[in-house]
């Protein structure tokens, strides 16, 4: 089994090295092949440089974008790099870049996959799960984003929708690209998130949960969040998403109905 981890980074130069630093503790002499990814996407600090810097400790590849084109454009690099390179046993994990994903979580993720999950989320909300670290209102503004996406979408199994720490199976991301191609990712944004959980799930793959204990107190560097704008786009991203899933339930029913 091969485990590639994914790092989309848009000026992460300080979280990095605290980063690396546990990747190397929490997996080392528990997994042999290890391949951290970085999309380093167009960021304008030292990332790639001191991802480059890191080669002699652990095993990197930098995918870089020109210019900054948002986390939707780095899971698509994420996922196509990894739907090229992977065979049947290998595990996509993807987490944020930022030092608030703690990776010694991943052991636990792997054992569900192993037994029969084909996407596990690090959740924030399931039992044992916590946030630690971030103000009130970035509190209330990711309980709200998530009640309404789970009002809305209901995906068996999940509470967390919108957080991007999570272990996917080479059969889920092969089935996720084949199924829609191109379109797999089209959300630009963070919101990138919860298109690919749903998107999962209508592709009929399993989800499950292991609880994440988020750690903003962490955080290296500064928030990227503009908390208005966030609040907006997951109005759209609910309005599009719901849409969408109505869209492909009925042509499921449909395609029943014709079966039949
Ligand atoms: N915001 C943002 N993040 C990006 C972009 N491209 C890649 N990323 C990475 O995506 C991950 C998630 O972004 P974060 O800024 O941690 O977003 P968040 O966790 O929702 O919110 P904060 O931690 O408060 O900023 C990080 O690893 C970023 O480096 C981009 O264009 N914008
Ligand atoms: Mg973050």
């Amino acid at each position: 089994m091969k485990l590639f981890i994914m790092l989309p980074s848009f000026n992460e130069e300080k979280a990095l090295p605290y980063l690396f630093d546990s990747i190397k503790k929490a997996l080392h002499g528990k997994y042999e092949d290890v391949n951290v990814i970085v999309i380093n996407d167009g960021s304008t600090d030292r990332t790639g440089d001191v991802a480059e810097m890191w080669k002699d400790r652990l095993n990197i590849t930098i995918l870089n974008h020109e210019y900054n084109m948002g986390l939707g454009e780095a899971m698509n690099t994420a996922f196509s790099y990894f739907f090229k390179n992977c065979s049947d046993d290998d595990v996509l994990v993807a987490m944020d870049a930022d030092n608030t994903h703690d990776p010694s979580l991943i052991p636990r993720m792997l054992i569900l996959l192993d037994n029969g999950f084909d996407v596990v989320v690090a959740s924030r909300y399931a039992k044992g799960g916590e946030e630690i670290g971030l103000s009130f209102l970035r509190k209330l503004c990711s309980a709200g984003a998530n009640i309404l996406l789970s009002l809305f979408l209901n995906i068996p199994g999940v509470k967390d929708y919108t957080c991007g720490y999570r272990a996917y199976s080479a059969e889920a991301v092969r089935k996720g690209m084949t199924l829609y191609k191109e379109r797999f990712i089209e959300e630009k944004g963070f919101t990138c998130m919860a298109e690919i959980l749903i998107k999962m799930h209508l592709a009929g793959l399993n989800i499950a949960e292991e609880p994440l204990i988020l750690r903003y107190d962490l955080k290296k560097g500064k928030s990227k969040m503009r908390i208005a704008e966030t609040i907006k786009r997951y109005f759209m991203l609910i309005y599009r998403l719901k849409r969408y899933k109505d869209r492909v339930d009925n042509a499921s029913i449909l395609a029943d109905a014709k079966g039949k």
